[in-house]
């Protein structure tokens, strides 16, 4: 049977390409039928008697499409607070990494967790993104390492989309870090985990895109173009860690595979962007990891508006540089640290946040045929998601057009 409703009395920023000023909709009202939107636009033009339809009053809010956390690391055991420390007393990110502690500190608290234990961890930071209107979800492995850890990641992350009521999007993160047994040998690790693994997870349905870490920490540019190759064999299309720490070129290798994002970017140089602009490639920018790590330089913001490189604003939730499970306030620092607009910030986290996951037209805007994932909100202007700091106004989400 044929399930509709219309949304009446709002405030509609659709974040509809193209369009000025949020695409705001003033007195607007929403048409979902079977879980997608059927009809948008000022309340006095429904097209439908309405005398034949299942109105739901939304008194003024604000609707938005629910919000989308495009990169994160939802999935891992244990946490790095000693780290933190270390790092508040002088050591860096990167001489942490070296002496065995960083991601392969992680990779064994990992490990060490129970199936079960990862769930319910992991499900207490997806519940801090729904609260704040969150209703994608992109996770990675990475703290496996071995063939059947970085496949049980990838299980764990499905198992959350069945407790809750959002999408989880996966992806392949074998390439993050050199495990100990394969010290000093990254391309031994290479062959025999990150592309045997990657083949074995794709072959379990487990793989929605494939991701590396390219930084000095980590693997080369060759290296990850290895694993390119093997996702491009299997159909998979892929992203990277690129220019994080250091300009590796990671984000023209990205481009050159036609990526769907390339995120962190702080290092990369503004006389790429052109390259990078031409791909399509979405930016992902990751100010939790930028803040943690009391990062000074800036991603090269002013030369990606230039180009029209779209961008998106994600968490990066992991132990280590971005222990942050609120998009709203990575929004808010992406303003703050990045000078981001509200505007850009919010598309960041709904639009371009679709599209660096392969979504668009589906998630991420308000629009005609998309699915009706929503964001009812106690504001009165779309701004004020980026603005307030702590605390979550979301009132509700509509999921499938019905209260999540
Ligand atoms: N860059 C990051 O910011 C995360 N991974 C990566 O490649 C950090 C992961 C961690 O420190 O555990
Ligand atoms: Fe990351």
């Amino acid at each position: 049977m044929t399930q509709q409703t219309l949304f009446t009395d709002c405030t509609v920023a659709t974040l509809k390409s193209g369009q000025p000023n949020y695409g705001l909709i003033e007195d607007a009202a929403i048409l979902q039928r079977d879980g997608l939107i059927e009809w948008i636009g000022r309340s006095g033009a429904v097209p439908l008697k309405q005398s034949e339809m299942d109105k739901q009053s939304l008194q003024g809010r604000l609707v938005t499409p629910a919000l989308i956390d495009c990169h994160t690391h939802l999935v891992f055991g244990g946490n790095r607070s000693k780290e933190f420390e270390q790092r508040l007393k002088g050591a860096s990110y990167e001489e942490i990494a070296k002496i065995g502690g960083g991601i392969n500190s992680t990779v064994e608290a990992t490990r060490a967790a129970s199936f079960d234990a990862l769930v319910s961890a992991s499900l207490r930071r997806l519940d801090d993104l729904i609260s704040d209107g969150v209703a994608v979800v992109e996770v990675k492995s990475g703290y496996g390492l071995t063939i059947d850890d970085e496949i049980r990641m990838l299980q764990v992350a499905r198992k959350l989309e069945e407790l809750r009521p959002v999408k989880i999007v996966t992806t392949w993160l074998a390439a993050h870090a050199v495990p100990p047994a394969f010290k000093g040998r990254a391309d031994t690790y290479i062959d025999q985990i990150v592309i045997p693994g990657l083949v074995r997870a794709a072959n379990k349905g487990l793989v929605d895109a494939v991701d590396g870490f390219c930084e000095t920490i980590a693997f080369t540019s060759g290296q990850i173009e290895r694993v390119f190759q093997a996702a491009g064999s299997l159909g998979l299309p892929v992203k990277l860690h690129a220019e994080q720490l250091s300009d590796q070129k990671g984000a023209l290798l990205a481009a050159r595979y036609s990526a769907l994002s390339a995120d962190h970017l702080e290092y990369l140089s503004a006389t790429d962007v052109e390259a990078f602009a031409a791909a399509g490639t979405v930016a992902v920018l990751l100010p939790g990891a930028f803040y943690t790590l009391k990062e000074t330089k800036l991603p090269p913001i002013a030369a990606l508006r230039h180009h029209d490189v779209d961008i998106a604003i994600a968490t990066d939730c992991n132990p280590g540089s971005s222990p942050i499970s609120s998009i709203l306030t990575a929004m808010n620092m992406a303003c703050t640290e990045f000078a981001l607009t509200p505007e850009e910030a919010l598309a960041g986290t709904t639009r371009c946040a679709a599209k660096a996951l392969g979504l668009s037209g589906e998630y991420g805007e308000i629009t005609i045929g998309a699915r009706a994932e929503l964001a009812v909100w106690d504001v009165e202007h779309p701004s004020e998601l980026s603005y307030w700091l702590g605390g979550s106004p979301l009132h509700k989400r509509l999921s499938h057009g019905i209260a999540a």
